[in-house]
């Protein structure tokens, strides 16, 4: 099956029963445990459903075939999945190399808990340049942790080549592939052990749902993660299960027009005289331009853009739009803006934000997939509005 078939079918096909009827939507089962004719063993394969639940075990085997994984698991949120995959796969005194700009969630989660707590080393490198990892292995290095798309400046990885030296180095290898979505972007048939991603964002596209998943075709470390993710319990429940199954049918059509309004808006930004400048994967003025082509089959939805000027001057910017609401998250189908410095990313210290680039002239867009006209006009008046 090709990915738009897979999206709405995989997990979801219909049982027929005696009387001929059959549920093409998989119901929400609510049942917190499940009867048994045996002491001995679940009947129908279900016991408890933090451990397994059919309509979460639906979703799990379609997160799988998008990213043509074997395994597929869902968790509460993103963050829930990341710190499942790193305390079952770490331990104390190991090290990671993380890319040096992440979503700034997961390196709180990196820098607190498991760096003070765990004592687990992490090295942040800008992974753009691939001698970067390579310089920065040790021997305790465990696993290399990355984002591309970055979360907010764009910069992007190579996949591949970065694969291979873990490889050659027994080193695991996870991917965050929540700006892309599988539909762009899967880092599996890349070479990469594991894929992470936040489902509130584009595989859920709708902003009514937190959850997050992880795929893998490793089936021992598969075990580890299944058994663990029983262990800590942090599931996804069955509605929210049901949202993300229902969002994903949506995924192919939505991805396509969030980049189809992208472009266009990155292309607007670039010939405003109040942008400094634009980072998006789908213009030639990206320094990774070829690589975004080779590696991801589309560009996705996410734009970052430095106004000219400061805080006082993104502040007026994103405080006169009225379609693009002024909030956190990405990937629904409503446009979302926001200022990293001050929003997503305020819990990185100023002096290591401005390090990596982040700026307080730094804007970040998520484009929704409304009439193109509507976005680029508002925009246009707030843009106008700050002079
Ligand atoms: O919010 P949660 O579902 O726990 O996912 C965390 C997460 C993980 N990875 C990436 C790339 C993310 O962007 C996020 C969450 N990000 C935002 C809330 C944001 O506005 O960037």
């Amino acid at each position: 099956m090709k990915f738009e078939t897979k999206a709405i079918h995989v997990g979801e096909e219909p049982k027929l029963k005696e009387d001929g009827s059959g549920d093409v939507v998989i119901p929400i089962h609510l049942s917190s445990t499940f009867a048994r004719a045996k002491v001995d063993k679940p009947t129908g394969g279900y016991e408890y459903s933090r451990t397994g639940n059919p309509t979460r075990g639906a979703l799990e085997k379609r997160l799988a075939s998008l990213e043509n994984a074997g395994f597929g698991l869902a968790f509460s949120s993103g963050l829930a999945a990341e710190t499942v995959l790193c305390s079952t796969l770490l331990k104390s005194g190991d090290h990671v190399i993380a890319f040096d700009d992440l979503y700034s969630g997961t390196k709180r989660l990196f820098n607190t808990l498991f760096s003070r707590n765990f004592n687990i080393e992490f090295s942040y490198v800008d992974a753009r340049d691939t001698g970067n990892i390579k310089g920065a292995i040790k021997e305790n290095t465990r696993l290399i942790w990355l984002e591309t798309p970055t979360n907010p400046l764009m910069k992007l990885c190579d996949l591949k080549a970065i694969a291979e030296i873990a490889r050659e180095w027994n080193i695991l290898t996870a991917v965050d592939n929540t700006f892309m979505s599988p539909f762009f972007q899967r880092p599996l048939e890349l070479g990469i052990d594991m894929v992470v991603h936040s489902t509130t964002k584009y595989l859920n596209g709708h902003s009514d749902s937190v959850g997050g998943a992880i795929m893998l075709s490793d089936d021992e470390i598969y075990d580890k993660l299944k058994f663990n993710q029983n262990a800590i319990g942090a599931i996804l429940s069955p509605f929210d299960s049901f949202l993300v199954l229902r969002g994903i049918k949506t995924l192919a059509l939505r991805m396509e027009r969030h980049t189809k309004n992208a472009i266009e808006i990155a292309r607007y930004l670039e010939s405003q005289p109040n942008v400094k400048r634009v980072y998006y994967p789908g213009l030639e003025s990206h320094p990774q331009y070829e690589l975004a082509k080779r590696q991801m089959s589309g560009s996705g939805g996410m734009i970052s853009f430095e106004i000219v000027g400061g805080l006082k001057e993104a502040r007026r910017f994103l405080e006169g739009l009225k379609i693009f609401s002024l909030a956190e998250s990405l990937g629904g189908v409503e446009s979302l803006i926001e200022h990293p410095a001050m929003m997503t990313h305020a819990s990185i210290p100023k002096k290591d934000r401005e390090k990596i680039g982040i700026s307080d002239s730094l804007i970040r867009i998520s484009v929704g997939i409304e009439d193109i006209t509507d976005l680029v006009d508002d925009l246009d008046q707030a843009l106008q509005g700050v002079e």
